[in-house]
């Protein structure tokens, strides 16, 4: 661990120092303006966190310390998780490193599985596995070093160890809830030779050299691994880990935020969508079928899943990634078809959609992510989501030890009433008289 923790010992400080620095040349520096439509809005756009392992650009997608999606789609996950959290891509010493702390890790304690079996066949995967992680919590380090009286420099050495052991274990426990909820409940022992994705891959029980399938996890833990730090789910686990709660209470936490529709679960509606389409019109639907499917869908008072994003203004480039994959390894697939008919039709429609109200027609990641899945033969497509979990907790990991090491605080924003609000206006407009 030892050139692990030096790498995010001395960003740490480089970040810390840059922040120093513009403080004190600019003190009193005015960031942006709060516009009453920003409180109605959700927030939208408005700049209140400092995060480094990502950035999302509207017109270009998400940056991993500058690198777009390109350029880092055929890393490992192993490989991402340090460039998240260290700004630089390891070195070969410094990957077999993490490898080898993370395979020494990976062990799920056996109350989990005891807890995990005991819940009804009727729960969402997405809580079996936020449960399971919330589960451990009681193997915090952090926790326990708080409690023996840590000092504040230390914190994110043990943000960073809880992170380590939480991430190690994620393949197997997610391959878990899958073999107990969907399969006949034995749990597949790891192989001690195979990266988070092999392993990940041999334990869900699929052949790992089925035509790709491994590749695809692979893929899949890389591009959701983060996205900034203001969407609901890396938000949320901010927030939690502000608190000093471990980030086995924020991991749990964010992944509540991301089991939402209209956040991570959009990728299970999207592949419930196709699948309603394929049952409706069967596995061919033409481009016009399709169009009116989608009419018909914005007339029930319903979204289209897999398109729209807060923040992007194009294609997804993890969209096209996962096209990529998509036209190598199974161009024939009907659902690729499918996604990519409504590729032709939905973005035009969205555009005049309610006077153009739409910020943005373009699909996102989860348009694509679980027809490629579903290729595969994963067609539970209520696990979707547990899979682009793992990959988040990634960004939620690196995000955390960064913001414990740079000390920063409790995160608590303000919030107004509607009198205050009316008064405040209104003095506003007397002022402007
Ligand atoms: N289908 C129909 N209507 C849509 C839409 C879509 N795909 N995307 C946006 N809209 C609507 C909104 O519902 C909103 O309508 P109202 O004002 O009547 O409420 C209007 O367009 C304006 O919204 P917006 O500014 O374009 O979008 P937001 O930033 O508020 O929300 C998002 C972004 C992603 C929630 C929204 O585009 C959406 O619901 N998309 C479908 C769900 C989805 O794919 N989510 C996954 C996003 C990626 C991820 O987090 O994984």
């Amino acid at each position: 661990m030892e050139k692990l923790l030096a790498k995010v010992d001395r960003r740490i400080k480089k970040l810390g120092d840059e922040l120093q620095q513009l403080y004190t040349e600019h003190p009193d520096a005015t960031i942006g303006e709060i516009t009453f439509q920003n409180l109605l809005s959700g927030m939208r756009g408005m700049k209140s966190l400092i995060c480094n392992t990502s950035f999302v650009d509207p017109y270009r997608g998400l940056f991993i310390s500058g690198l777009e999606v390109p350029d880092f789609e055929h890393k490992t996950p192993e490989e991402i998780f340090f460039l998240l959290v260290t700004g630089t891509l390891p070195s070969k010493s410094e990957l077999e490193e993490l490898s080898s702390e993370l395979k020494k890790r990976s062990k799920v304690p056996e109350y989990v599985w005891k807890m995990l079996r005991s819940l009804p066949k009727t729960i969402h995967p997405m809580t079996m596995f936020s449960l399971g992680i919330l589960a451990m919590e009681g193997e915090s380090v952090f926790k326990k070093k708080y409690e023996e009286g840590l000092h504040k420099d230390e914190y994110w050495k043990y943000t960073l160890e809880d992170s380590l052991n939480l991430i190690a274990k994620l393949p197997s426990l997610a391959a878990g809830i899958y073999r107990i909820l969907f399969m006949n409940g034995d749990i597949i022992d790891s192989d001690q030779q195979l990266d988070l994705a092999g392993n990940l891959t041999q334990r869900l029980g699929f052949n790992r050299h089925n035509q790709g399938f491994e590749e695809l996890n692979r893929l899949y833990l890389v591009l959701h691994c983060d996205h900034e730090g203001g969407n609901v789910s890396a938000f949320t686990s901010r927030v939690v880990n502000s608190a000093l709660s471990n980030i086995y209470y924020a991991a749990s936490a964010g992944l509540n935020g991301l089991a939402g529709p209209l956040h991570g679960l959009a990728n299970q509606e999207c592949l419930h969508f196709i699948t309603n389409i394929h049952d409706t019109l069967g596995n061919k639907p033409s481009v016009d079928e399709i169009r009116k499917y989608v009419m018909k869908t914005l007339d029930d008072g319903k979204v289209i899943p897999g398109y729209g994003h807060a923040v992007l203004r194009v294609t997804d480039p993890r969209f096209t990634a996962f096209m990529k994959f998509g036209d190598k390894h199974c161009p024939e697939s009907p659902y690729l078809q499918t996604v990519k008919k409504l590729y032709e039709v939905v973005p035009d429609i969205l555009k005049t959609y309610k006077g153009g109200k739409v910020s943005n027609p373009w699909p996102n990641v989860d348009a694509i992510s679980g027809s490629l899945l579903y290729h595969y033969g994963m067609t539970h497509y209520e696990y979707y989501t547990v899979m682009f979990g793992i990959s988040r907790v990634l960004g939620f990991c690196a995000q955390n030890t960064i913001a414990r090491g740079l000390h920063q605080p409790i995160i608590r924003p303000k919030s107004v009433t509607n009198s205050w609000l009316k008064e405040h206006l209104e003095s506003q407009t007397v002022a402007g008289h």
